[in-house]
């Protein structure tokens, strides 16, 4: 076996019960990205492994709720997968499906070499079964009547108060297919026989010291009350079990999904002729899972359990680094109440990937949940605009007005010079360290304390000015590399725009300990100068916050329409007012706003600023009777307060404001 390390990173396998959204791709698939690139840089040998979790419940209710068959639905998701991960340029070695022959094949061996080893036993169970249609009822199939808070909901958790629910518990239980009322019968499942791994789980947990503690920690509470688990389930679409006795049944989707990352990485080591078990049962590997923090038990406990109980040599993850939970201002992520920004909006937005993958990372929610705001967007473009955009373009403005875009001739290092080169020699080490862990913030801060250094060093040493000319070579020479050095730095986060600047500098491939050297060959020809990175501004950030704003309604992608409930005491909290425009006038400097006196009523006068301009003149709205939120927070924009949201109606980019149908004095309640 090839004694040489390497790694194999992969990333939680997403589910095709809807599109992904931004929570899913800083969750994991983004981090593996950006650690897989920084591990190349560095030299090592590393592949990165993802694809679609196809199986289970949630594919085949989403399928008939779109009306068609479970295979069309999984291939159709798979390709919209596979699309968006490409345009936000993550480099995986092989995008695969859990539905695939490998994986099914991969994952009746595994589960016959637990059989032969005794670390499977059969168990009799009573289940809601569905007589009309002759199906035994997983718990998504299930609905009624929660009787905790009388939420119509499905049984596993009830979507009104959140508790969990065996499908007996449920009032007035229905069969989601036909509606009818199911009947409890006798039913055998086949269980992972979990107690036994105990002390192997142990001992191997916790000498994992480099784990991230709640990571660690979560494992190891959860091995004291390991109880077989079940691993078959009653339905038709999986991997059937090989096995006398479980003909009309199917693995349970959490044990052939993470096979999957076995099984994806044949597909590509068949393709890259290599051999997979190089990789999957080599001592030398380093098996990465990047996951969200709810995947924790089925990577730390449940899989490697798997793995051991196979008996064949298998590798047990060497970090798996969970991240939290990204929220979208404010409220959660939901691909199933359609909340937040999905990846197929944000690529119709006007911001290249780099941007994407550079905000996600200014708000990954690594130590704890965070929220994706669009104000935290706009903070992150415009600080990597000031610092490493602003350094790129008036380094090489610099090199063009005086050398002729030519790299200059260093002189002499005065003591200034040498601080900014230790700077930048001792980075790649300094934003390696945070990488290796890995801490992604941490790194990406570091990463662009390099350009805010050159840029107070140019700022310092004015090379421009006519009485600093026998520094100037020196300077921008050093400026240079600088450029180089962030860029490499910044590769594995914004690898497009880093591109685009090393190319400038006239450089090819690079690696990380290119990111220490000051190399940059004198007389080497240079590109252009550049704006990289455009700054995103307040009104762009009003402007998609009020586009993609927290519980609107929003469009599946089948075209069912679904709405994110809200209480009736929520529905309360909004103050709705008529309010008569006093006066309505353009905004100078902004391209969508109108600033408006409003009168309303008891509430007094106030002023909202609304982007409006594309579709109404100031002067339509004047004398109006509009509505507005009332109690929305005051919020800053262009220097000035708009307190509260006048409420419009949105279809296909045309926006039409709301009107009382007769006239009603100003401040008069909407609800
Ligand atoms: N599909 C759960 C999820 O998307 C699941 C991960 C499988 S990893 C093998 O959160
Ligand atoms: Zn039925």
């Amino acid at each position: 076996m090839p004694g040489e390390e390497r790694y194999l990173v992969t990333s939680a396998l997403p589910y095709v019960n809807n599109r992904p959204h931004l929570g899913h791709l800083v969750g994991c698939i983004l981090p593996g990205d950006i650690y897989t690139r920084y591990l190349k840089l560095r030299g090592k040998k590393a592949i990165y492994i993802c694809g679609t979790d196809e199986h289970g419940t949630t594919s085949e209710l989403a399928a008939r709720e779109a009306g068609v068959s479970v295979q069309e639905w999984c291939d159709r998701l798979h390709e919209e997968h596979k699309r968006d991960y490409e345009w936000f340029n993550i480099d995986f070695a092989r995008f695969g499906r859990t539905s695939s022959r490998t994986n099914h094949e991969m994952t009746q061996h595994i589960f016959l070499r637990l059989w032969e080893n005794g670390y499977i036993i059969e168990k009799e169970t009573e289940q809601l079964y569905c007589e009309h249609c002759g199906i035994f009822l997983p718990d998504r199939y299930v609905v009624g009547e929660c009787p905790h808070c009388g939420s119509e909901t499905h049984a596993g958790q009830c979507e009104g108060c959140g508790k969990l629910l065996e499908p007996t518990e449920l009032l007035e239980p229905k069969c989601v297919v036909c509606g009818s009322k199911p009947v409890i019968k006798k039913t055998k499942h086949l269980y992972l026989d979990l107690p036994k791994f105990k002390d192997r789980l142990k001992t191997w947990i916790e000498g994992n010291r480099h784990w991230k503690p709640n990571v660690r920690n979560w494992a190891l509470s959860l091995i004291p009350d390991l109880r077989p688990r079940p691993i078959t389930r009653d339905l038709k679409w999986g991997v059937k079990v090989p096995l006398k006795g479980y003909e009309d049944k199917v693995f349970y989707v959490w044990f052939d999904a993470p096979i999957g990352y076995i099984s994806i990485t044949k597909e590509w080591a068949e393709e890259a002729g290599e051999n997979w078990e190089d990789w999957w049962k080599n001592p030398n590997t380093k098996l990465v899972h990047f996951i969200g923090k709810d995947n924790i038990p089925f990577h730390t406990v449940i899989f490697p359990s798997t793995l051991m109980g196979t008996e064949e040599g298998f590798v047990l993850p060497y970090n798996v680094p969970a991240m939290e939970f990204l929220n979208y201002e404010g409220t959660k992520f939901s691909k199933s109440k359609k909340v937040g920004v999905f990846l197929k909006d944000a690529r119709e937005l006007p911001y290249p990937p780099d941007y994407w993958r550079l905000a996600l990372i200014w708000m990954a929610p690594e130590t704890g949940d965070t929220d994706f705001t669009w104000e935290g967007f706009a903070q992150a473009i415009n600080e990597l605009a000031d610092t490493y955009g602003n350094l790129v373009n008036r380094v090489l403005v610099l090199a063009r007005k005086f050398f002729d875009l030519r790299v200059p001739e260093p002189g002499e290092y005065n003591e200034k010079d040498l601080e900014l080169i230790n700077f930048i020699k001792s980075s790649p080490e300094l934003v390696g360290r945070e990488l290796d862990v890995p801490r992604f913030r941490e790194a990406l801060k570091k990463a662009m304390e390099v350009a805010r250094e050159a840029n107070a060093y140019l700022n310092a040493e004015e090379p421009w000015k006519r009485e600093n000319e026998s520094r100037r070579g020196t300077v921008i020479y050093l400026a240079l590399n600088a450029v180089k050095s962030a860029s490499i730095l910044l590769s594995p986060f914004i690898p497009g725009i880093t591109r685009e600047a090393l190319d400038r500098l006239g450089i090819e491939g690079v690696s990380w300990e290119d990111a220490g050297k000051i190399d940059l060959e004198p007389g080497r020809k240079l590109g252009d100068p550049v704006i990289l990175v455009k700054k995103v501004s307040d009104e762009e950030v009003q402007n998609w916050r009020e586009r993609f704003g927290g519980n609107k309604e929003r469009e599946s992608v089948e075209g069912v329409r679904m709405v994110n409930e809200i209480s009736f005491e929520e529905f309360m909290k909004l103050d709705i007012r008529v309010a008569k425009v006093l006066k309505a006038e353009d905004v100078k400097g902004a391209k969508k706003l109108i600033r408006l006196e409003l009168d309303v009523g008891e509430l007094g006068k106030r002023q909202i600023l609304a982007g409006l301009k594309d579709w109404y003149k100031p002067e339509e709205l004047e004398g109006k009777l509009i509505v507005i939120l009332a109690n929305l927070k005051p919020k800053k924009m262009m220097g000035m307060e708009s307190q509260g949201m006048l409420l419009a109606a949105e279809k296909d980019g045309n926006v039409v404001i709301l009107v009382p149908e007769k006239p009603i004095e100003p401040g008069a309640k909407v609800h």
